[in-house]
């Protein structure tokens, strides 16, 4: 396939790039964060979606290089941000469950700490899949490893897919990304808020930070604040956008 033999040359030609999102405080007392999230400009092909080429990269063994690529570069535009005095909290990267079947994942994350002089806590690994009953790539000792560090742990996509309770039991998380499905069911669907009331709920019973994904109204976002979750982010608040219009954004967002 053409488009694989370009993917691997992608990172070399720089042809991928880093948006940022930002999620914000709903009641005001925490600072803001961002989420990075993968683009990939192809020469003949234009924009091309992560949804798409995450897969391709997950398949021929570059989603390794790709995602610790994305981990560095991420850092770096956190601690280059906190430097020109823009105060995000954290920075949220998302990784492949093929990432964390890795032996050395968690070294290697060390090592991109130290070199980014960036404080672990900042950077805000989120995991989707959940790993076997008995858990034969280690993943739980690999999460382990990284809360060691000191690294932050989000669960994305939280009550779709391969999120469920027992992984939230297991799983050394901090925070809890409410999926967008729900998010967007609100205003039509009383099943949809009820869920959004209880996954908050559950959150702070379980001493977890809650952060909704994907408010695109106003009414979802009064909803959300009302019923106490912590973050938002969604194309409401802010679109991702290059990091050098984040400045941008704090100053129209203070
Ligand atoms: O940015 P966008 O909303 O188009 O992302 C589409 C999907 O691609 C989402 O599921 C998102 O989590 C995923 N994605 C975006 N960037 C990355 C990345 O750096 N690594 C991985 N593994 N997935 C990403
Ligand atoms: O799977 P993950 O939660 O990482 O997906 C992040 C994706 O959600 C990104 O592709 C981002 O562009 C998208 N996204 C962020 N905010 C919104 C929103 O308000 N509405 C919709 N439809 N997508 C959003
Ligand atoms: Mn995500
Ligand atoms: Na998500």
């Amino acid at each position: 396939l053409r488009v694989v033999a370009d993917l691997r040359r992608a990172l070399e030609r720089e042809q991928l790039s880093l948006v940022f999102q930002p999620i914000m405080p709903l009641d005001g007392s925490r600072a803001t964060a961002i989420e990075a999230l993968l683009r990939w400009s192809h020469p003949d092909l234009g924009e091309v979606s992560p949804e798409q080429f995450v897969p391709l990269a997950e398949e021929c063994g570059l989603i390794q290089p790709i995602g610790a690529w994305v981990i560095e570069q991420a850092c770096r535009e956190l601690v280059g941000l906190r430097a020109e005095g823009l105060a995000f909290d954290y920075v949220a990267v998302n990784v492949s469950v093929l990432q964390l079947r890795e032996q050395r994942f968690a070294g290697m994350v060390a090592d991109i700490l130290q070199r980014t002089g960036m404080e672990p806590r900042r950077l805000a690994l989120e995991v989707t899949e959940s790993c076997a009953m008995n858990d034969p790539d280690g993943i739980l000792a690999r999460l382990r490893a990284l809360k060691a560090l000191g690294v932050t742990l989000i669960m994305d996509d939280f009550g779709t897919g391969y999120s469920s309770l027992a992984q939230l039991r297991s799983f050394p998380v901090d925070l809890l990304k409410l999926d967008r499905l729900f998010i967007q069911g609100i205003e039509e669907d009383e099943g949809a808020a009820q869920i959004c009331e209880i996954v908050v709920r559950l959150g702070r019973a379980l001493r977890l930070t809650v952060v909704a994904e994907g408010i695109e109204t106003e009414a979802q976002r009064q909803y959300l604040r009302q019923i106490g979750c912590d973050y938002a982010q969604g194309f409401l608040i802010a679109r991702p956008m290059p990091a050098a219009s984040l400045r941008q954004f704090m100053v129209q967002a203070a």
